[in-house]
C-alpha cells in the first residue's frame, strides 16, 4: 500500500491504548441527500486513495449499502444511489435490506460481506473483480453464506489452509440478546462448513462490557503475534444495550484458537456522538486501515447508529495490551 493511512498522534496526557480522531465524526448523518444516518461502514485502500461501502439508512429508515471514494480516507464522497448487484455465483439476488458491510481484498478482488435480509438477517457476499472492471462500482452478488439468522460476517484477508475463512455471529430475528463468534470455511465462497466456535461472551463478573453478545468487527490484521481482531462486545443495561470495542489475537494457522482477548475494552461510548443518536451508546467497529511498517492502525466505527468515527492506535501497543490484559 503506497498511500498514507489517516493518523494523529496520541493526545498529550492521554494514557489510553486507543484514542479518537479530533475531528470526529468524519461522516455526518445527512451526508447524502436521502440519508437519515450513515454508520457501521467499511473502508479499504483503492487505487491511489480509498474506497468504502457505507451503510446509509434513508429517511424511510430503510437500510442499504452505498459505495464511496476518498483521497485521504477522512473526507468521503458517497454515491447517492445504492449499490446495484449483478449475479455472481448465483442468479438469486434476493435482498430485502442490506446493512453493516465489511470489505476485504483477497487475491484478485474486493469482497463485500453484509447483513442481508432473506427471511431475516443472514450474511450476504459480493465481489468487485478485475476481470471486467476494477472500479468498485460493479458488484456481483453470491449465494448467502449461511441460513438465517446470522450477523457480523467478516472475511479473513487471505485463505487459511487453502480455504476462505469467515467469522460470523449466529443470532435471532430481533435485537438478539445473545451471541458468540464462530468461524466457517469455504473452498469456493459458495459452500460454507467446518463451523467452529471461536469466542463466547464473558461471565458478568469477569468483563461485563462483553457479557451479553460479541461480534467480529474489522477484517482481522495479520501480525507476527496472530490475527488481530477488533470486535464489539455488548452489555444489557437497565437502559438497553451498550456496545464497546475490544481486541483479540487469534492463532494464524487455526484462528478458532484464541491466544488472548482484552478484559478491559479499548473504546466505549463516551463522547456526545457515541452516547447520543438514533441508538445511544454504540461504538461498532467495521473496518481498520493499517500499516505494519509504520506500526499504525485507524479503526472505523459506527457511533450511536448515526455517524462514523475513527480511532487510532499503535499495533504493537494494542498487541501488548491484549496479551497483558487478557481474560
Ligand atoms: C445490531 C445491528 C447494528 C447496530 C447495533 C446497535 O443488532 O443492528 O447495525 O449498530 O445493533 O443498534
Amino acid at each position: 500500500m503506497s498511500q498514507k493511512i489517516p493518523w494523529q498522534e496520541r493526545p498529550a496526557g492521554c494514557t489510553d491504548v486507543m484514542w479518537r480522531y479530533s475531528e470526529n465524526p468524519i461522516i455526518g448523518r445527512y451526508d447524502i441527500p436521502t440519508s437519515n444516518s450513515i454508520f457501521n461502514s467499511a473502508v479499504v485502500p483503492f487505487g491511489d486513495g480509498y474506497a468504502g461501502v457505507f451503510r446509509c439508512d434513508n429517511k424511510a429508515v430503510q437500510m442499504n449499502i452505498f459505495a464511496g471514494f476518498s483521497k485521504d480516507a477522512i473526507h468521503w464522497e458517497i454515491n447517492h444511489e445504492p449499490i446495484v448487484m449483478k449475479g455472481g455465483n448465483t442468479d438469486f439476488l434476493h435482498s430485502e435490506y442490506k446493512y453493516d458491510p465489511r470489505v476485504t481484498f483477497i487475491e484478485d478482488r474486493y469482497w463485500v460481506t453484509w447483513c442481508n435480509g432473506y427471511c431475516g438477517p443472514t450474511i450476504g457476499i459480493a465481489y468487485n473483480d478485475d476481470h471486467y472492471t476494477f472500479d468498485f462500482k460493479e458488484f456481483f452478488q453470491c449465494e448467502n453464506a449461511f441460513l438465517p439468522f446470522n450477523r457480523n460476517g467478516v472475511l479473513f484477508p487471505e485463505k487459511i489452509n487453502g480455504k476462505y475463512a469467515m467469522l460470523s455471529r449466529p443470532s435471532d430475528n430481533g435485537h438478539t440478546p445473545f451471541g458468540d463468534i464462530f468461524i466457517s470455511y469455504s473452498p469456493d465462497m459458495k459452500y460454507w462448513g467446518e463451523h467452529r466456535c471461536v469466542m463466547k461472551v464473558t461471565p458478568f463478573i469477569d468483563s461485563a462490557w462483553q457479557c451479553t453478545k460479541i461480534g467480529a468487527g474489522a477484517v482481522p490484521i495479520k501480525t507476527k503475534d496472530g490475527w488481530l481482531l477488533f470486535y464489539h462486545g455488548v452489555i444489557n443495561t437497565c437502559n438497553g444495550f451498550r456496545y464497546s470495542m475490544g481486541a483479540a489475537l487469534l492463532d494464524l494457522n487455526n484462528p478458532s484458537k484464541v491466544i488472548a482477548r482484552t478484559q478491559p475494552y479499548l473504546l466505549a461510548p463516551a463522547t456526545l456522538y457515541e452516547t447520543t443518536g438514533d441508538v445511544p451508546n454504540v461504538v461498532f467497529p467495521c473496518a481498520a486501515l493499517h500499516s505494519i511498517e509504520e506500526d499504525k492502525v485507524a479503526v472505523y466505527y459506527g457511533a450511536a447508529d448515526t455517524v462514523v468515527g475513527v480511532a487510532f492506535g499503535r499495533i504493537s501497543e494494542i498487541v501488548k495490551f491484549t496479551k497483558g490484559n487478557s481474560l
